[in-house]
């Protein structure tokens, strides 16, 4: 519902818009505050004139020092410009209305009212009255002596309209369902995945959700009818779970519809809020796809601690000596990684690493070519960071391939988890010569990694039996390793040694 306002209000919000486009930003309250100031002998101007207000000094203060630009004339607006110019000026709108209803018992919005409101929603305009010798109390004194101090923050004590106790009904009804979804989610990253960085993003969209629906000032309790709610009639059925990943599943589902049905339903009443509500369900929707992907990662991988990363030119003994001891060693992931073979040459060579890993019933990954991994039938590619996008490689290798990602800092394993990677590699931990690196990551990059996911995390970089135990001690349990096996004449006894430390562990 759309506030009725006062000719000069109209001016105002054109004049504001102008402004802010004017300035080259997003229109804000101290654009309206500006605008409303300079309507000649508006109420405004008679307020501040009344305090010993400059005008030009306000707005100075209120566009942080830039200069007011000469306006140009003042439009002619009609009212049918409202939906249009009440655009970011909505929340402010709306409590003036309030105040105009309260005080006069009229609900046209004066500028005096969108004054206060200004004034008690947003700080910066607040800070600049009170800089000028005109703080709220007195503002609010002055526009409405008998009213008491309105916090924004507060619900307004009125009396709905049955169309806003509806209203209020579906937003309560959906917002219970969506932060009881939430927690479903929730308290699976918590407990069965023991994730804390999918927990905390799913705990975080619960919180969002809650201060923008507060933001809404609906009476959502005082509206809830629940033994009156038609949609509580008792014989449904209750539907069977088969898994924890379709009980994920079925509660994100609840969780899209509720907030697309809050969304819906706060278009009727604040735009403005409805439409900061849409990129909470895009981060649902990323969120669920990480965490079902995270789930079956933790489940594909959950054996799999050792991967020997083989380079034909590394190898102190020949490849398939090499490639044979390290599996009778008890590697348990075996990567190509070949940056300088002809491709009909890699090609044939991953042929034979399939071969030999099938046998040995290990994994087989190959770095940087989905399309050799999908030639081969590999059951993965491994990807840098400026390698194709996941999101175009799971396009090629389909859903059930493993896509593993290397990282050198928390933001991109923040990432990774959220663009659907398999696992992720960590590091350089330490230094090597296998790969040309700018930075070491670190010991600190493992435990923070370790910290953050229980996505399958191969340390990497550098590593040997010498230095093995500071990374189980800094939280990895799973490592991939290549010069210390390839450049060794027994690539066996090296793969033992590194796995007995692996498995002497507890960690992730
Ligand atoms: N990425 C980071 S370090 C590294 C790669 C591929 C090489 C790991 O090999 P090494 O020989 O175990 O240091
Ligand atoms: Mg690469």
């Amino acid at each position: 519902m759309l506030p009725e306002v006062t000719p000069a209000v109209l001016r105002a919000l054109a004049q504001a818009h102008w402004l802010a486009e004017h300035l080259a930003e997003p229109p804000r309250p101290a654009h309206l505050l500006c605008a409303l100031c300079l309507e000649p002998e508006g109420r405004v101007a008679t307020i501040l004139a009344e305090f010993g207000i400059s005008r030009d000094e306000l707005c100075l203060q209120l566009l942080e020092q830039k200069v007011l630009p000469v306006f140009p004339p003042t439009p002619l607006v009609e009212d049918t410009d409202l939906p249009r110019l009440i655009q970011g000026f909505f929340r402010v709108l709306r409590a003036a209305k309030r105040l105009a209803r309260e005080h006069t018992g009229e609900s046209t919005v004066a500028s005096e009212y969108v004054l206060v409101a200004l004034a008690q929603a947003d700080e910066h305009c607040r800070g600049c009255l009170e800089r000028l010798g005109l703080p709220l109390e007195r503002l609010q004194t002055r526009v409405q002596p008998e009213a008491t101090t309105l916090s924004l923050d507060e619900p307004l004590q009125m009396t709905p309209s049955p169309e806003s106790y509806s209203l209020a009904r579906i937003v309560d009804a959906n917002f219970n369902r969506a932060r009881e979804a939430c927690r479903v989610v929730e308290d699976y990253c918590r407990f069965v995945l023991n994730d804390p960085g999918l927990h905390r993003d799913w705990r975080l969209l619960r919180h969002e959700l809650s201060e923008l629906v507060s933001q809404s000032n609906l009476p959502l309790t005082v509206a809830r009818d629940t033994p009156g709610d038609v949609g509580t009639a008792a014989g449904e059925e209750v539907a069977r779970r088969y898994s924890f990943a379709h009980l994920v599943r079925v509660n994100c589902s609840r969780l899209q519809e509720a907030l697309r049905t809050i969304e819906e339903a706060l278009r009727l009443h604040d735009a403005d809020l409805a439409a900061r509500l849409a990129p909470l369900r895009y981060r649902c929707y990323t969120l669920e796809k990480a965490t079902l992907i995270l789930q079956a990662s933790q489940e594909a991988l959950a054996h799999c601690r050792l991967c020997v990363i083989i380079t034909g030119a590394l190898c102190a003994q020949p490849l398939e000596t090499t490639v044979k001891e390290v599996l009778a060693g008890g590697a348990d992931m075996i990567q190509l990684r070949e940056k300088n073979l002809p491709d009909r040459e890699l090609l044939r060579r991953a042929e034979q690493l399939r071969r030999w890993t099938s046998e040995a019933r290990a994994l087989f990954t190959v770095n940087d070519r989905p399309d050799v991994a999908v030639l081969v039938q590999a059951d993965g590619v491994h990807l840098g960071q400026t390698d194709l996008p996941i999101s175009q490689v799971r396009r090629l290798v389909g859903a059930q391939k493993l896509i593993g990602l290397s990282t050198h800092n928390l933001e991109q394993l923040r990432h990774a988890v959220e663009s659907g990677a398999n696992y992720v590699g960590v590091g350089p931990v330490f230094p090597t010569t296998t790969k040309s690196i700018s930075e070491l990551a670190g010991l600190e990059y493992v435990r923070q990694a370790a910290k953050e996911t229980t996505l399958p995390a191969f340390a990497i970089g550098g590593i040997t039996s010498a230095n093995v135990a500071q990374v189980v001690e800094a939280g990895l349990r799973r490592i991939a390793v290549s010069s210390v096996v390839c450049r060794s004449e027994n690539p066996r006894a090296v793969v033992r040694e590194l796995r007995r430390f692996l498995e002497g562990a507890s960690g992730s």
